[in-house]
């Protein structure tokens, strides 16, 4: 049998979403994910380029396609070429899948657990909302959250819901996917950020949450590349006392991943990183110098399956387990396939979730289930998804950028 057609659809319930459906001649089908938050259309024209290449292949062949788009691209590597590359790649281990008549995950060696540890986003613009976020969470069984907070004095805030610009929303079975930082503008909404005031601010929050929460509640946070190397040192050492699950991109190690020996070699709280990173080559040195305890990476952006499960590999030998990036902006295809890895690696750590809105889950229906703070993806033939095209066109594309940021004093810095 062989590959008949490689279709692309760009839909926005909600938000953006690119979505790749690979038909074989003998009509079995797979579903690929390719967003890439405000760069959605790149990623729809980089598979529709590709997408003549696939035709007549043997779907079974899946390291083959995969050696074939990576190394035939000539140009290696990047976010776009590895987002569409996962979509191929998805599509076809959720066809495998559904020719097996296995949820993926057998395919990958069969569950290493029962359910996955997961989660939830808490956030705060002051502390009794931060607790009435937290203690949220906690009541839908999640035992782990991370913990954002609103500086005083900055207008709006990453990762903090009911901060000026962020979009609310209420999800299916009340749990909340409220904050989202595309904005539905066609110019980037700019935003404020000022790590004195942060440095001054997060401790005190972490041990007023440490107080109320007691040791149990496993608690995580993202600095969002914000901090300089020394200054995400510091941070590190000022929240040893209450115990994090990690810390997340403290400082843009995408940029050198020098940065990370420095922050490695003054604390010993636990460092997540590697959602804008996309490659295995990418980690080589923060992984082979354990420089970094998670790979933040999603199957989504990061080449999908089987580049994931080669990297997870790696990251065994040296300790080093899976903090895997599932937000919104991950289309829900993109968050089963993280799921199937999840259950099948045996260095699984944690995995992020922010429940998709209503508007998402019609038009993709999952089969992937909350219970008691884990999550499981179901045991249907391959991925599990199922994407309802006709109601889909019905969600045209809509510009969302991400926003960007500046200092006090205007300067251009990581959003
Ligand atoms: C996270 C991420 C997101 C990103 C978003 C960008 O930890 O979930 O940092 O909040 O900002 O995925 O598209
Ligand atoms: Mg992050």
């Amino acid at each position: 049998m062989a590959i008949e057609k490689a279709e692309v659809f760009v839909t926005s319930p909600g938000r953006n979403f690119v979505v790749l459906k690979i038909t074989t001649t003998d009509g079995v089908t797979g579903l690929g994910d390719a967003t890439l938050n405000g760069r959605e259309l790149v990623a729809a024209e980089y598979l529709k380029t590709i997408a003549p290449s696939l035709i007549g292949k043997d779907e079974d062949n899946i390291e083959d396609i995969w050696q074939y788009l990576y190394k035939g691209a000539y140009w290696k590597r990047g976010p776009v070429t590895m987002a569409a590359i996962s979509a191929v790649d998805v599509a076809l281990w959720d066809i495998k899948g559904k020719k097996a008549g296995m949820p993926v995950y057998k395919l990958l060696g069969g569950a290493s657990r029962k359910g996955i540890l997961t989660y939830a986003h808490a956030s705060g613009v002051d502390l009794p909302s931060l607790f009435d976020s937290i203690d949220m969470y906690r009541d839908l069984g999640f035992k782990a959250t991370r913990v954002q907070y609103a500086l005083p004095g900055i207008p709006s805030t990453y990762g903090v819901a009911g901060s000026a610009n962020a979009q609310k929303g209420e999800g299916e079975k009340g749990v909340r996917y409220d904050y989202e930082p595309a904005r539905r503008t066609t110019v980037p909404v700019e935003e404020v950020w000022d790590a004195r005031t942060y440095l001054n601010t997060l401790p005190g929050v972490f041990e007023e949450v440490r107080n109320k929460y007691g040791k149990d509640l496993i608690l995580l946070h993202d600095s969002h590349h914000r901090l300089r190397p020394i200054e995400a040192a510091r941070f590190g050492k000022l929240l040893e006392p209450y115990d994090l699950f990690w810390m997340e991109d403290t400082t843009p190690a995408e940029e050198n991943q020098q940065f990370l020996r420095i922050v490695r070699e003054h604390t010993t709280t636990p460092i997540a990183i590697g959602e804008i990173i996309n490659s295995w080559s990418d980690y080589i040195t923060l992984i082979e110098e354990q420089l970094i305890d998670y790979v933040r990476s999603a199957v989504t952006h990061t080449g999908g399956l089987t580049h994931m499960k080669k990297l997870m590999a790696f990251a065994e030998l040296f300790g080093v387990k899976s903090g895997f990036h599932g937000p919104t902006d991950v289309s829900p295809v993109g968050m089963a396939a993280n799921l199937h890895l999840d259950l099948a690696i045996p260095n699984f750590g944690i995995q992020e979730y922010m429940k998709h809105s209503d508007e998402t889950l019609e038009v993709f229906h999952t089969s992937y289930t909350f219970n008691d703070g884990y999550l499981h993806p179901g045991d249907k033939p391959g991925i599990g998804v199922e994407f309802d095209e006709k109601l889909a066109a019905k969600y045209p594309y809509q510009p969302a950028p991400l926003p960007v940021d500046r200092l006090l004093d205007g300067t251009m810095h990581e959003w």
